[in-house]
């Protein structure tokens, strides 16, 4: 009888804790499928505000070169580089957000919308993206065909299979400001996943490629977007606490129904 009452009362305590455990686990479920089902996280620069968004000329190409916002074209709100003289190879550079560590960003995608003024007379330089890391590594991507005058998006893998991998000492050809742009006809070879890892970990500058042609042009670019392939390692904790704390609940009310029993 008393083993009864003790039973009951156990119950009742056992039953109020599991109710209060599952309003806890449903707050923190809801949460963390909430999380896991929002977007990944991603940088983006559709220049829709009006600005350049940070991009600028980067130094060492061509000095009368210049980045601008342009509302003018088809694309609505863009980037336009303007080359000022025949000479250097000119690069738009992007903003602080597109570097640091993008470590979370392997696997995932770098994508955007490019177009030139004037397709003839095409350059043979390879290294139509750069993503250079600490000591100077650098995982440089080659289009398997040159931008067009019409729009056209690429999208690159930010993974193995689509990023050469070189350092400053590789490289047999140094531009004026130290930098070795000049890659020779084959690249040297494909970066590893740890080379990858390496560059995204702490990325120090991206580069894309604002000179196709031997001779002056204007290049525009667009929509450039890094989306990663996992979620924030925030949002990963928060999934496991509410995996957690469902499990508690579930092993709480195995031992209800064996007191029952
Ligand atoms: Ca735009």
């Amino acid at each position: 009888m008393r083993a009864g009452v003790s039973c009951m009362r156990y119950n009742r305590v056992a039953f109020d804790q599991s109710m209060k455990t599952l309003l806890v686990a449903s707050l923190f479920a809801s949460f963390a499928i909430a999380t896991a089902t929002a977007e990944l996280p991603s940088v983006h620069s559709d220049f829709s505000e009006g600005t350049v968004d940070g991009w600028k000329f980067y130094a060492g190409g061509d000095p009368g070169s210049s980045v601008a916002f342009s509302a003018t074209v088809e694309n609505t709100h863009h980037l336009k580089l303007t080359e000022g003289a025949i000479g250097g190879k000119d690069f738009f550079e992007a903003p602080a957000k597109f570097t640091g560590d993008k470590a979370i960003y392997y696997g995932g995608t770098l994508s955007f919308d490019i177009r030139v003024s004037d397709a003839s007379s095409p350059t043979t330089w390879r290294d139509d993206v750069v993503l250079i890391g600490a000591n100077n590594t650098r995982l440089i991507h080659t289009f398997s065909s040159r931008p067009t005058v019409a729009w056209g998006s690429r999208t690159i893998s930010l993974e193995i299979g689509d990023w050469y991998f070189d350092t400053a000492s590789h490289n047999p050809v140094a531009s004026s400001d130290g930098w070795a742009w000049n890659l020779p006809a084959t690249p040297p070879r494909l970066a590893t996943e740890a080379e990858i890892r390496g560059v995204l970990a702490d990325v120090k500058v991206l580069l894309i490629k604002a000179d196709h042609r031997a001779g002056s042009e204007t290049v525009y670019l667009d929509n450039v977007t890094m989306i990663a392939s996992v979620p924030e390692p925030g949002a990963s904790a928060l999934i496991l606490g509410g995996a957690a704390l469902a499990a508690a609940f579930l092993r709480r009310r195995r031992k209800v129904g064996r007191c029952n029993a």
